[in-house]
């Protein structure tokens, strides 16, 4: 699959011209007042400060952003929230492609709602990342400069409107499992905002199985589409819980600082074992010739991901990289007016209510 060519999805279309690429410039890190540590903290030896964060990490308690953390767990956690924050904005496309396109009404004002419900999940997760000290402005600048990912998931195309109901069903489905446990994550901030998140996931997934249930009580037609689609989106999300643990670098510590709770191959299994009874009451086949109950581990056998269609997609080789990117620059581009007003508004507001305060 990587490398192929596959057919254009909607034409977002147009090349971006080099100027309208940002992040040549990054700016400085701002460090915003939650990130200072307090008095009391500070006067404390680094050894203590060290134990103190330890200790909140072993009784399950939250770090907050006045905590001190040592950097390292600072900078995980701006890695994976921030690439979380860029997934939620990347993968508004796949599906906003199809909003003029959609079959009655209806449909659209759910697929408007949904795609709109993604933005917002992008805007609490960088405000989540604020509170680290990393800004939005720097951290798009990162995903448009190519040095920080999205999901690989993103990368390929919605061909029908039989992919909105699979998107729905099973990335969103993906997404539930892997960030249900986010809730619980060690910093406050981002598990907060998972819990709102998880919610609003919840009913895309419903939504989009509504979807696919509605076409397979349709035609022959209807049914095949949304054959086809289950069968281009499986293994893809499959590969959205991230490389087999023994291949990923992160996971050990991350589980440690109780930023991840279950390794990748855990919450992959969990999904497999959640979808395949939903796959049954829907009529549709999974892909995977090796997927079988397993009574004696009480869950599902299955094949395993094409590892190297995955490490290819997030080499920036799957079918859509270049045109999610591209599309993404350009919108950005696009919006420098709407932030240089936003600014100039917020500047005029602050001298007229320092004027007030004078009066
Ligand atoms: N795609 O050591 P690990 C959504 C990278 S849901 C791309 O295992 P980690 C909702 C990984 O970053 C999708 N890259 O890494 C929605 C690392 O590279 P790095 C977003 C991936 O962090 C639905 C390297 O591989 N969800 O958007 C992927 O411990 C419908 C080694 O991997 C989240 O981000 C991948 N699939 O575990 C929106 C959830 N997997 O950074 C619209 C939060 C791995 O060292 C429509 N994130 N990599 O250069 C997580 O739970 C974790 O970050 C994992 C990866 C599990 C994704």
């Amino acid at each position: 699959m990587p490398g192929k060519t596959v057919p254009e999805e909607a034409a977002p279309g147009k090349t971006v011209p080099e100027e309208a690429v940002p992040g040549k410039t990054v700016p400085g890190k701002t460090v915003p007042e939650e990130t200072t540590v307090p008095e009391e903290t500070q006067a404390a030896a680094p050894g203590d400060l060290q134990e103190h964060f330890e200790a909140t990490i072993a009784r399950g308690a939250r770090i907050e952003p006045r905590d001190w953390m040592p950097d390292a767990y600072r900078a995980t956690l701006v890695r994976q929230i921030a690439q979380h924050a860029h997934s939620e904005i990347i993968g508004m496309q796949p599906e906003g492609n199809w909003i003029t396109r959609a079959p009655s009404l209806r449909r659209k004002a759910i697929l408007l709602a949904k795609v709109q419900d993604e933005a917002g999940h992008g805007l609490y997760l960088y405000s989540a990342c604020e509170t680290l000290g990393a800004s939005r402005e720097e951290l798009t600048s990162l995903l448009l400069a190519g040095r920080q990912k999205y999901s690989s998931i993103f990368n390929y195309p919605a061909l029908s409107y039989a992919d909105v109901g699979t998107i729905g069903w099973l990335v969103d489905g993906a997404a539930i499992c892997n960030q249900v446990p986010l809730c619980r994550t060690s910093y406050g901030p981002y598990g907060r905002a998972m819990i709102r998140i998880c919610k609003e996931e919840s009913f895309h997934q419903r939504q989009g199985y509504e979807l696919l249930m509605t076409m397979m009580r349709g035609t022959g037609e209807q049914r095949a589409m949304v054959q086809e689609s289950v069968n281009r989106f499986w293994w893809p999300s499959l590969m959205m819980f991230g490389p087999p643990d023994a291949d990923s670098p992160n996971s050990a510590r991350s589980m440690a600082w109780g930023i991840k709770r279950n390794g990748n191959d855990e919450l992959r299994q969990r999904f497999v074992d959640m979808t395949v009874p939903q796959a049954e009451a829907l009529g549709v086949t999974l892909p995977d010739p090796g997927l079988r109950w397993n009574a004696e581990r009480e869950s599902y056998d299955f094949g395993e991901p094409d590892w190297s269609e995955f490490t290819a997609v997030l080499r920036g080789e799957g079918p859509c990289n270049a045109q999610r990117l591209a599309h993404r620059r350009r919108a950005h581009a696009d919006g420098a007016w709407v932030r240089e007003a936003a600014l100039a508004f917020a500047g005029k507001t602050a001298l007229a209510t320092a004027g007030a305060d004078h009066d």
